[in-house]
């Protein structure tokens, strides 16, 4: 294992940091210089309950899949935050805070992948093999997932106990994971179906409580609480945006899964093969005449290489590369007219920065 670790940390081939958002490099690598911290944090609390070997094994999974992706959701509370309070707000001490809590989303986000990863059957991820294909870790992979999971619950006590918002904080952490895993469940369940039963509107509710929550609406959330915003109204508002803009990256994810470039996404789709409920087999179906429902019932699902072909093809055929760039460009243009439409709390410019930083994306 110690080998692995070796030829991957030399074989990074690490996302540029949030290339096109409206993050900084130094804002990126302020978010970076915490995450040491973070690491001793966890792994002190499982000293103190299982000596070195354990704590050591923690910080190898820490290091391994926490900090290698483009931290999207981790800035994004750090960009919410700054743009919600007064400059004279922004102390070293409130900003190290921010820079905590972004880390948790991180962590959250980690967890979810390790899991994923085990359940849609990939075999990489942010351009290096996924944890649970490495040698010695297997499907135990799941209990570091858990590991990271709970270590969240550690630093907000530590750093956040005292505040006033604490609870609110628990209780967001609480409740988009429990979205976020009821998502995962739907997404699960609805591919041991077949693709004809497949239909938009089970779409969106799947990506909705899969992506949305804790990509979008999690982050924002939890600066706005930071922050001291106690308006429900600005919340619902920015909850309103934040699933669209959700739903428009889980459509990103989808197209990037078939059509993506795995250099640049870092990992290789398994959509087709998992039979997942995903835009495009849905858009297809919704096209399709009969001849062509007959291919994708046949191939849509299994993994002959061949037959994964043929839905490729077949999706080329009905013209959703092209359509998606439709999509893409109309879904940005609403979204960018439903935030100049909310009136409570949160700036516009937020939700502007966070819509572009994922326009076009291509990882
Ligand atoms: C992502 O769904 C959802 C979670 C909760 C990780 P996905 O399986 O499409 O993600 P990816 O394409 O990154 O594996
Ligand atoms: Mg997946
Ligand atoms: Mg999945
Ligand atoms: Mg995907």
């Amino acid at each position: 294992l110690r080998k692995t670790f070796r030829t991957l940390t030399t074989l990074n081939h690490s996302v540029p940091l949030a290339a096109r958002a409206a993050v900084s490099k130094d804002e990126s690598r302020e978010f970076m210089a915490v995450f040491p911290d973070i690491v001793r944090d966890i792994t002190d609390k499982t000293k103190e309950y299982n000596g070195k070997d354990i704590s050591n094994w923690f910080a190898k999974a820490l290091q391994y899949n926490v900090p290698r992706g483009k931290k999207n959701r981790g800035l994004a509370t750090i960009i919410t935050y700054k743009k919600l309070v007064a400059t004279n707000e922004l102390t070293d001490q409130n900003l190290r805070l921010c820079h905590i809590l972004g880390w948790c989303v991180e962590l959250l986000q980690t967890m979810l992948l390790m899991c994923d990863d085990v359940m849609d059957g990939s075999q990489t991820r942010r351009g290096q093999p996924c944890w649970h294909t490495i040698e010695g870790v297997g499907l135990s992979g799941i209990n570091d997932a858990l590991m990271i999971e709970n270590a969240i619950f550690w630093i907000l006590k530590k750093y956040f106990s005292e505040k006033e918002y604490y609870t609110r904080l628990l209780e967001l952490f609480h409740e988009i994971i429990f979205i976020t895993i009821v998502g995962q469940a739907g997404d699960l369940k609805t591919s041991s179906n077949k693709v004809d039963s497949f239909s938009m509107e089970m779409y969106k509710t799947i990506a909705a409580n899969k992506t949305s929550y804790y990509t979008f609406y999690l982050p924002v959330a939890l600066a706005m609480n930071m922050a001291e915003f106690k308006h429900p109204e600005a919340f619902r508002q920015a909850k309103t945006i934040l699933l669209e803009i959700g739903h428009f990256f889980q459509v990103q994810d989808d197209f990037l899964d078939c059509f993506g470039d795995p250099e640049t996404t870092g990992k290789i789709g398994t959509d087709i093969q998992e039979n997942k409920c995903s835009w495009l087999a849905v858009v297809a179906m919704q096209r399709a005449n009969d001849s062509q429902k007959s291919v994708m019932l046949e191939c849509y699902g299994s993994s002959d290489p061949e037959k994964v072909s043929k839905v490729k093809k077949l999706y080329k055929e009905l013209g959703i590369p092209n359509t998606f760039a439709i999509y893409e460009e109309e879904s940005y243009n609403l979204i960018k007219t439903q935030i100049q439409q909310t009136s409570k709390g949160v700036p516009h410019e937020v939700f502007f920065s966070i819509l572009n930083s994922i326009y076009r994306r291509k990882s």
